[in-house]
């Protein structure tokens, strides 16, 4: 091929691939790949020097001093001032926060490069990168050539690699990193949580063939008479499967679930294909017994495994249904965060070690707050049979009045609903967190809820709501209540307001007739700290707080559901600023930043207990 036609041809790919962006691959466990964790190599560049040139302007892509580029001087004069070596380094996937004092509280730019072979490089197949989150501003380069780049800190993206792109050795790969804070994002500058930054989760260079299973859902088909389904063990399955592109007539694909020998094939036109068949012999994943199967999709014999559970989940009235029976949320919020090294939780480790604390709670649900977690926290929750609310981080006051926003928004809940549709465990996406009423909220809201619905019909929506206090009387009458599934508030009467003992007279009133969930309620104690219960940050009050919250829950209208108090351990936050008691903890942990648990946590592991043995 003339060069000048391979060089078109190479522009053609790239500018496709940028425009690919949305295509999000999911399942990266179950696909072809080399990790692309480690040590990284980094520069902090605070001014964006390796991003502007001196006029403030956009490097050209081939400016030497573009952080992108391999520095190279090929004379003794040439001049080169910047560089990556083994001086600066970074694991990924880790917030950078943790891993040097220097980034303790840096908001800004910081480049991360490493290289990579391959063993192979197949004429037959694609190549994508895969990040499992930065926050928040991702810009890739591979080779000099920028792949695309990406805004949302909790959730998926991946780039296809132009073929030509690629080496065999010595990829020189760079992602240009920036957590600053702006007023336009998801969040917005104003949060309770530490803005930990970097390449948080794993990276993977993903392998495929020309033509694969991009995405796929399935799950019980929603409204099915499950009585009579559960009687004969006849389900009724569904779900689609999204391919990378059209394919050619007399395609198929495959639907395996040896366990149970369901072997289904169905003709694919075009590059989706929606499904639906009988299941004999399934047995409904719950949090007693959470079982899974190993499904098996097939296109053009490559098969892409998964394991997943089957189950239902619906309103009926004030009650919240799994499989059809009455449940209560015996739940926990949760942040992403290890407080004992004071980091992001990202590994199977660090869920393992969040959900022990769940665990010995007696609890049966998390609200994952404020933003998706990472991926192995949903699928240990599948593996443990722990119920799931997962979140955007539409939290407080973002910028309603703007178009741009609602697109970031649904692009992350989008985003956040490919990746976990197929979990079992996760029974409630929630569109946002205690947003303040006005009309062009509920808009926003609104579409929001629709976005989720229609992307995924078989699960309940929800939002954290705040709550008025009217003379003693709670009354939840916030409209976006009327398009949620579920009533969750945000409740803190005897901390924000009053004292604990105030519980005793609350009242509460719902204006709706759906389920009534507390998403949150909490006050802060530092542990080891006792005093008399009325003296704040003692042990006792927390503790006290508890025991008049259990003893109003108790009293609850009939539609209460559960609750997730706030929250499991203490966790970082720059706006808690306590000399003595915080010191940039947020304090309303059940359990310290040193795994010691409070004296509440023993009154909510109680109520769990009571409530588990009488069966509820
Ligand atoms: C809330 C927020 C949560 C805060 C918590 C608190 O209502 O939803 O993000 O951390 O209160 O501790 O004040």
């Amino acid at each position: 091929m003339p060069k000048i036609t391979s060089i078109f041809l190479f522009f053609m790919t790239f500018s496709l691939s940028i425009s690919a962006q949305e295509d999000l691959l999911m399942n990266i466990d179950g696909r072809n790949t080399i990790s692309l964790n480690g040590t990284w190599s980094y520069i902090i560049d605070p001014y964006e020097t390796g991003f502007y040139d001196y006029r403030y302007k956009e490097r050209n892509e081939n400016d030497r001093e573009a952080y992108w580029n391999r520095p190279v001087t090929e004379k003794r004069s040439d001049r080169v001032e910047h560089g990556y070596g083994d001086k600066y380094t970074l694991q990924v996937p880790g917030d950078w926060n943790s891993q040097e004092e220097v980034f303790k509280y840096y908001e800004g730019t910081v480049w991360y490069q490493r290289e990579f072979s391959l063993d192979e490089l197949p004429e037959d197949k694609r190549f994508f990168l895969h990040f499992g989150a930065v926050n928040y501003e991702a810009h890739v380069y591979l080779n000099g050539k920028k792949l695309g780049s990406h805004k949302g800190g909790f959730t998926p993206f991946n780039f296809e690699i132009p073929r030509l792109l690629l080496k065999k050795e010595e990829n020189f790969l760079v992602v240009k990193v920036d957590n600053k804070r702006h007023p336009e994002e998801i969040p917005t500058v104003n949060t309770d949580w530490w803005n930990f930054g970097g390449i948080t989760r794993d990276v993977h260079l993903v392998t495929l063939p020309q033509n694969f299973i991009q995405q796929y859902a399935i799950h019980l088909t929603p409204g099915q008479d499950l009585e009579t389904a559960k009687k004969r063990k006849r389900f009724d399955i569904s779900g689609s499967i999204k391919l990378s592109g059209p394919v050619n007539d007399d395609s198929f694909v495959t639907i395996e679930i040896p366990e149970v020998r369901v072997k289904e094939r169905f003709e694919v036109t075009g590059d989706s294909l929606a499904f639906s068949f009988r299941g004999k012999g399934i047995k409904l994943w719950s949090p007693e017994d959470p079982k899974l199967y190993e499904v098996i999709f097939s296109h053009n014999g490559e098969p892409l495994k998964d394991r997943i559970g089957f189950r239902s989940i619906k309103t009926e009235g004030k009650d919240i249904l799994l499989n059809g029976e009455k449940i209560f949320l015996r739940g926990i919020s949760i942040h992403e965060e290890i407080p004992q090294q004071m980091r992001r939780a990202h590994s199977k480790e660090d869920a393992r070690q969040l959900f022990g604390y769940v665990k010995d709670l007696n609890a049966n649900m998390v609200r994952l707050a404020h933003y998706p977690h990472n991926e192995n926290m949903t699928k240990m929750a599948d593996s443990l049979g722990i119920l799931v609310w997962s979140e955007i981080p539409v939290y407080w006051t973002i910028d309603f009045e703007n178009p741009e926003v609602l697109k970031k928004a649904k692009k992350q809940l989008s985003e956040m609903i490919i990746r976990d549709r197929n979990r079992a465990s996760v029974i409630i996406w929630s569109v946002g967190n205690e947003t303040p009423v006005s009309p062009v909220r509920t808009e926003f809201m609104k579409a929001l809820i629709k976005e989720a619905r229609e992307l995924d019909d078989s699960r309940l929506i929800s939002a954290a709501l705040e709550v008025g206090n009217d003379n003693g009387v709670f009354r939840i009458d916030d409209p976006l209540g009327e398009f949620t599934d579920i009533v969750a508030v945000n409740e803190y009467l005897g901390w924000y307001g009053g004292l604990p003992g105030d519980a005793k007279t609350a009242k509460w009133e719902v204006t709706y007739n759906k389920p009534l969930f507390f998403s949150e309620t909490g006050a802060g104690a530092k542990a080891g700290y006792h005093a008399e219960k009325e003296t704040r940050w003692s042990e006792e009050y927390q503790e006290w707080y508890y025991r008049e919250q259990v003893e109003m829950m108790k009293r609850m209208p009939n539609n209460y559901s559960g609750l997730s108090p706030w929250i499991l351990t203490d966790f970082r936050s720059p706006r808690r600023n306590h000399p003595d008691f915080q010191e940039g903890w947020n304090r309303k942990g059940l359990i310290d930043n040193e795994g010691n648990r409070k004296k509440a946590f023993f009154v909510l592991k109680k109520y769990y207990e009571e409530l588990l043995s009488e069966g509820i």
